[in-house]
């Protein structure tokens, strides 16, 4: 199909003569037409369903044009027009359905998933809003919708419909789908379910709406503000919602493909993406129990269906529901989740192990007891989990334990991201490498080649140029593309520890006060939204926000130093920042990140981490070696002593380490609360002193130390290159279709 005859039937009208708008409804149309005949239909009778309360699928039109393997030549049709693809890319609006690591981890496994020509849909709600937009106003971060589903819009409306049960009252729901391409191969879905009656008018204030009436705010935003009870119900409802739709779709479809319902393992396989849809067991075992099926049978026909993947080890992120929330608002599943807890309790011995205590639903212990495969997100993370937090459970279930260290797309974070790069990449080695990531160890001899590390330099300036550009079309600001870009982009959590970096730069600018200058200068980039009622994050946003002002206004430091913040950091952004980075930051306090997939972005792109011993890193370090990465910090064993022990006083650290009490007294200084807010700062100041949970002071001396030195290193640029490339050709194993494979091998067997 080519894009004039789609022009052509829908306007009458020449490529040069349609607006970009008109382009971008035509190429919406074509690709879904496209993308719908490679539906293919599946021969084995086994399915996946992919469960997740996430799918951060970032702007699609691109990506499904380099799946449909069209995207060269609509590229050069515009041209040839005069029109310009990026420009009608601009256009599309990102839908933000996701809050970081796990949901975009969701996208990356839908697309391998048809790659790899797999019978596996995602399932997961239609929010209207999604996660919200950040905005910055006198340094703080404020809240705005995002509507992002507009008259030209990516899913599909379908006939299936439900009726959905809660406690005294039903809605209808309604399933949209997303095509999911495949790179050269087959179509899967992205099943979307939502509400009709949902009332967009519902919101004001900001992201602030009514909370207590559910049919008109099931799907507007994901993950309401969770910070009072209302907040926190309507996640349960949110989370039924979503479950029981997937049930009863994952019932008929088996039905249909022949299953009895007692076969129903044969026929399918849900991967439970953390313990957002833990909900689906129970509520599988009692749609299967309205078949007239037994209670014990449907717990075993149940229990050989659904896998678990664990995400984190954060206690607080693992969810707990409230007995009485659950009564409230699906009370017809607390009789079964009652009888799933009786049965642990009556055949285990280990309490911490039971479901309900202490009036408190722990969901992830359903998923272990009640489902046939327990996995992590990277090696380091599923031996913690087996060692400590899951301890009990993997003395009783070690059969059910595995890993399955994290991946992402190369389509996106690669050919898409990165054309320079995939271009040097491609003359090199050919694009064997697309379909297989193994091959880009076929780099490695080059790195004896000094035209090609000068190219390869040459990619990191076009990605720095192209950032430029971004920052200042989006958002006004200027930086410079020969300064080294050292980037810190994720969700803004205490653990993470941003207020690591930011006090690094604090200490940089003490530095360079002092006439201590960089030999290159040194933009330091952040990009995080923070959960908008999580206080000592928004703290952290403030700080780096009046930083970032300060030495801007600093004739004597700015030339030096330079510190961003971009707002509103989403797949869009991150696919501008990574190819742009030489330094990335994975600082997060070691044992803490469960996994982290941004490393392996950055890395694909040819920039050098600075990191701990933490999540993939770990992985990371072991391939590339010593050479090619900066470790620092303490390590897990001895952080969990800490914690273990309790006896990590950051007070110490303070009084003892000058540095560290100069820059963390900075924080309440008269010159930063010239800028800032002092209640902010100082509340920031005490927390790091008096608290600092994740450890920040332990490890920051290490910290410092390692930038020198990388800030040193950087400047033979030869030495660096190797580096860089090193880190792209071992980065084969982070492809998700790796991660994709082994999921099928060892849970899925599709
Ligand atoms: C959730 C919450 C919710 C409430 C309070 C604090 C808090 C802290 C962390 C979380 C994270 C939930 C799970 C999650 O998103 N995990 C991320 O999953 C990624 C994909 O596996 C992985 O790369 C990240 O390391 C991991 O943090």
């Amino acid at each position: 199909m080519k894009l004039q005859e789609v022009l052509s039937k829908k306007y009458q009208k020449e490529i040069a003569q349609c607006s970009d708008e008109e382009l971008y409804a035509a190429l919406l149309e074509m690709t879904k037409e496209m993308s719908s005949e490679k539906v293919k239909k599946h021969m084995g009778k086994k399915k996946l369903y992919y469960i997740s309360a996430e799918f951060l699928i970032g702007k699609l039109l691109s990506n499904n044009l380099i799946n449909l393997g069209i995207y060269e030549e609509v590229k050069e049709e515009l041209e040839k027009a005069g029109k310009n693809l990026s420009e009608i890319e601009e256009l599309e609006p990102e839908p933000s359905l996701g809050n970081g690591g796990l949901g975009r981890l969701a996208a990356c496994f839908l697309d391998s998933i048809a790659t790899l020509g797999l019978n596996g849909d995602g399932i997961g709600l239609n929010y209207h809003y999604g996660l919200f937009r950040q905005v910055f106003e006198n340094h703080i971060q404020k809240e705005v919708p995002n509507p992002w589903m507009e008259q030209n819009s990516w899913p599909k409306k379908t006939d299936k419909t439900y009726e959905i049960m809660f406690g005294g009252f039903k809605v209808q729901s309604r399933m949209y789908d997303i095509d999911v391409t495949g790179y050269g191969n087959c179509t899967n879905q992205l099943h979307l379910f939502d509400l009709e009656t949902v009332d967009e008018n519902l919101v004001r204030d900001g992201i602030a709406f009514d909370k207590q009436d559910i049919e008109k705010n099931l799907t507007l935003f994901l993950y309401p503000d969770d910070s009072d009870d209302a907040g926190r119900i309507l996640r349960v409802y949110q989370q039924y919602f979503m479950v029981s739709n997937g049930a009863r779709l994952i019932l008929d479809e088996a039905r249909e493909r022949g299953s009895n319902l007692y076969d129903l393992a044969d026929y399918v396989v849900i991967q439970i993406n953390d313990t957002h849809p833990t909900m689906v067991i129970p509520e599988l075992i009692r749609l299967l129990m309205e078949q007239g099926i037994l209670i014990d049978d449907a717990i075993e026909i149940v229990k050989k269906t659904c896998a678990y993947t664990n995400h984190t080890i954060l206690a607080e992120a693992l969810e707990k529901w409230p007995v009485e929330y659950l009564e409230r608002a699906v009370p017809q599943l607390m009789p079964i989740i009652r009888q799933l807890d009786n049965r642990v309790r009556r055949d285990i011995k280990e309490e911490s192990t039971y479901i309900i205590k202490d009036g408190l639903v722990h969901m992830a212990h359903i998923d272990i007891h009640y489902g046939f495969s327990v996995n992590g997100v990277a090696r380091l993370h599923t031996e913690i989990l087996k060692k400590n937090e899951l301890h009990h459970f993997y003395q009783l279930y070690p059969e059910k334990f595995n890993n399955k260290t994290n991946g992402i797309t190369f389509r996106r974070w690669l050919l898409h991201a990165n054309p320079e790069l995939t271009k040097l990449i491609t003359d090199l080695i050919g694009d064997g490498f697309k379909k297989d990531a193994g091959e880009l160890e076929r780099l490695l001899p080059f790195v004896q080649d000094d035209s090609v590390l000068e190219r390869l330099l040459e990619t990191k300036r076009a990605g720095k140029l192209r950032l430029k550009k971004y920052l200042k079309e989006a958002q006004g600001i200027d930086i410079d593309e020969n300064s080294i870009f050292d980037i810190q982009i994720k969700r803004l959590h205490e653990y993470k520890r941003q207020q690591m970096n930011a006090l690094y730069v604090i200490h940089k600018y003490f530095d360079i006060k002092a006439g201590h200058f960089p030999k290159t200068p040194i933009t330091v980039i952040f990009g995080a939204k923070a959960a908008p009622a999580y206080t000592i994050a928004k703290d952290i946003i403030h700080l780096i926000l009046c930083l970032q002002e300060l030495i801007a206004e600093d004739p004597q430091v700015s030339p030096y130093l330079k510190v961003i913040m971009v707002e509103n950091y989403n797949v869009t952004a991150a696919e501008k920042l990574i190819p742009a980075c030489d330094i990335h930051e994975q600082i997060s306090l070691a044992s803490k990140e469960a996994s982290g997939t941004s490393n392996m972005k950055f890395m694909l792109n040819g920039a050098v981490a600075i990191g701990t011993m933490d999540g993939a890193n770990v992985e990371i370090a072991e391939l590339v070696g010593e050479d090619n990465i900066y470790i620092f910090g303490e390590s897990s064993e001895t952080v969990i002593e800490h914690y273990e022990k309790a006896d990590y006083v950051s007070k110490e650290f303070y009084e003892k380490d000058r540095d560290i009490k100069k820059a963390v007294d900075f924080i309440i200084s008269d010159t930063l609360k010239a800028i800032g807010n002092s209640e902010q700062l100082e509340r920031l100041y005490k927390e790091l002193i008096c608290k600092d949970w994740f450890m920040t002071l332990l490890d920051w001396r290490s910290y410092m130390q390692t930038k020198e030195r990388i800030f040193q290193e950087y400047e033979d640029r030869k030495t660096w290159a190797k580096k860089m490339l090193i880190n792209i050709s071992k980065a084969g194993f982070f492809s998700s279709d790796r991660t994709i494979e082994q999921y099928n091998e060892d849970i899925w067997k599709l």
